[in-house]
């Protein structure tokens, strides 16, 4: 090995590093506030406070609240369709994908603070000055895009429109995420997918 290789990294890649790790630890805590507080409620003191830091240590990496929002709901997006690629690369069959990608996204609202926040910041869109992505259209056409691949197999009654399907299993989802959450803070998340599956799609939710 080169004497090179074995040398510390150098400062500017720490210092890079470092810059990284703590962008990121603004995003979790801007995620909990938003999540838990809602945008207008938010301040950057709560975001700076909930990670230990000044508002100056918020204010080097997002130049403001709306600049917090937009990169949570990035964020956000990122996460659900990482998560839709992950279902893909398992080579399911398209019907068991949708329970499957429908599943994990009902654990991810559950679970993951990122994926709250966003939910409730796109609620909440018409009050953050930012171009925040249309809903709902990604995630429709992963889902939409597996029913086309389920007919084809024949695994929807015949004369399914996938559109139609589609747009229905994501407006359940949505409904039924939102319910879980004011009335128990998606403690029953799991549940309630489960009862989507089993009525809206054929064989129900163990097909
Ligand atoms: C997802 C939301 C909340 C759809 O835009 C989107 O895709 C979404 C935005 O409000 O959930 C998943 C049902």
């Amino acid at each position: 090995m080169s004497t090179r290789a074995r040398q510390k990294p150098a400062a500017s890649e720490l210092k890079q590093e470092r810059a990284i790790r703590t962008r990121a630890l603004i995003l979790d805590a801007a995620a909990r506030a938003f999540a838990d507080k809602g945008y207008p409620a938010t301040t950057i003191l709560d975001v700076a406070e909930l990670m230990g830091a000044t508002k100056g240590a918020v204010y080097f990496h997002f130049a403001n609240k709306n600049a917090l929002a937009a990169a949570v709901t990035e964020e956000f997006y990122a996460r659900l369709r990482a998560d839709a690629q992950q279902v893909q690369e398992q080579g399911l069959a398209p019907a068991t994908a949708i329970r499957e990608l429908l599943t994990r996204t009902g654990a991810m609202f559950r679970d993951d603070q990122v994926i709250r926040a966003g939910a409730r910041l796109q609620i909440e869109r018409s009050l953050i000055d930012a171009d925040l992505p249309v809903p709902f259209v990604g995630y429709t056409e992963t889902v939409t895009g597996l029913l086309r691949a389920a007919g084809a197999e024949g695994a929807l009654p015949a004369g399914s429109d996938p559109e139609v399907l589609g747009r229905v299993l994501v407006s359940a989802f949505f409904g039924a995420q939102h319910m879980s959450w004011v009335m128990n803070d998606r403690a029953d998340m799991a549940e309630r997918v489960e009862e989507i599956l089993a009525t809206v799609l054929p064989g129900g939710a163990a097909a």
